[in-house]
């Protein structure tokens, strides 16, 4: 498959450099400096990329690449890639599901306990010596017990955060655009009926035009001053500057962030507040999880080329084949 090309836009994990640097010819974009006449020379060979969402994938990129086959994405998020031009040109685009779908769920309940109990503030308090000087901690407000945790996108990994809430004795109750089959918990039908409903708001809402801005402040307005939110899933689903207003006027309560609009950029106001907590989007983020995404995206480019058809393409993909 050496004589197959591949592109890279931007710099991925080692383990997936070195094995399609093994397996195909591996383009870097990122260390190229005229990246034109690379285009001009090299562009109509290139069959594959190989995306992790530095990069928009869209009409004007594919323009210079032609001959493109297959997108394979590091992560079971693709919004950074156009998937309707893509199917609209046949090019296969696959992405990195399941295999995450635990380590997701691990952090979610963390960050909901994190922020729920306020641990991040409390050590905080700790370091400062507050708790020798000013004495303990100011007992919580909020609390798990007798409350309800609502889930926006019950898919993979919003199922997998539920069976772990279960565990801690709450009641669950979710929206997707469509009522899960043979599923207890409660369907609520609008983001709004959830959200007034419910604690907790837990959003796993992936990316893309569908979804952008689609939490917005009457979604806020309907969680309430004792409402709190956790983000795990994209921050374009979210109206950032909206959800910044709710913590400020205490429209909401707390909100516990893995994921924001312009990552890495967060907003300056969000990291001064002291009611909320921020992760640098770790959900997925170890070794572990991180090899099995990698090979995930190694098995299909290698699945496409060798002719066994890719293993995950995603759900707007033309495969299999009419
Ligand atoms: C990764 C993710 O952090 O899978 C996803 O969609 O957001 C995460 O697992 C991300 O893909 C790394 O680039």
């Amino acid at each position: 498959m050496k004589s197959i090309e591949l592109l890279a836009p931007g710099p991925m994990m080692p383990l997936v450099m070195e094995k399609l640097g093994e397996a195909f010819t591996l383009h870097k974009l990122w260390e190229i400096a005229d990246k034109d006449a690379f285009y001009r020379e090299k562009g109509a060979a290139i069959r594959g990329l190989v995306v992790g969402g530095h990069v928009r994938i869209d009409e004007a990129f594919l323009k210079n690449v032609p001959n493109v086959e297959i997108i394979s994405n590091f992560g079971v998020g693709y919004d950074s890639v156009d998937v309707k031009v893509a199917a609209a040109k046949g090019i296969i685009v696959t992405n990195t599901p399941d295999v995450l779908s635990e380590e997701v769920a691990d952090t979610c309940l963390g960050l909901l306990l994190m922020t729920v109990r306020e641990l991040p503030q409390s050590e905080r308090w700790l370091r400062a010596g507050k708790w020798e000087g000013q004495g303990p901690y100011p007992l919580t407000h909020t609390t798990l017990r007798g409350s309800t945790v609502g889930i926006i996108g019950l898919g993979r990994i919003g199922k997998a955060i539920a069976r772990r809430l279960e565990a801690f004795d709450v009641k669950i109750e979710y929206h997707n655009r469509r009522p899960v089959a043979d599923c207890g918990y409660a369907y609520r039908a609008s983001l709004k009926e959830l959200a007034k409903s419910v604690d907790i708001l837990v959003s796993v809402a992936p990316g893309g035009p569908e979804t952008h801005h689609m939490i917005d402040a009457g979604v806020f307005e309907a969680l309430g001053p004792k409402g709190i939110f956790i983000n795990i899933g994209r921050g374009s689903a979210v109206d950032e500057p909206a959800m910044v207003e709710a913590l400020k006027k205490g429209t909401i309560r707390s909100a516990g962030l893995d994921v924001f609009e312009f990552e890495p950029k967060v907003p300056a106001e969000l990291i001064a507040m002291e009611n909320v907590v921020l992760l640098p989007h770790v959900g997925s983020g170890t070794h572990h999880t991180r090899n099995l995404m990698g090979q995930l995206l190694v098995d299909n480019m290698t699945g496409w080329f060798s002719g066994k058809g890719p293993k995950t393409p995603v759900g707007e993909t033309p495969w299999p084949k009419a």
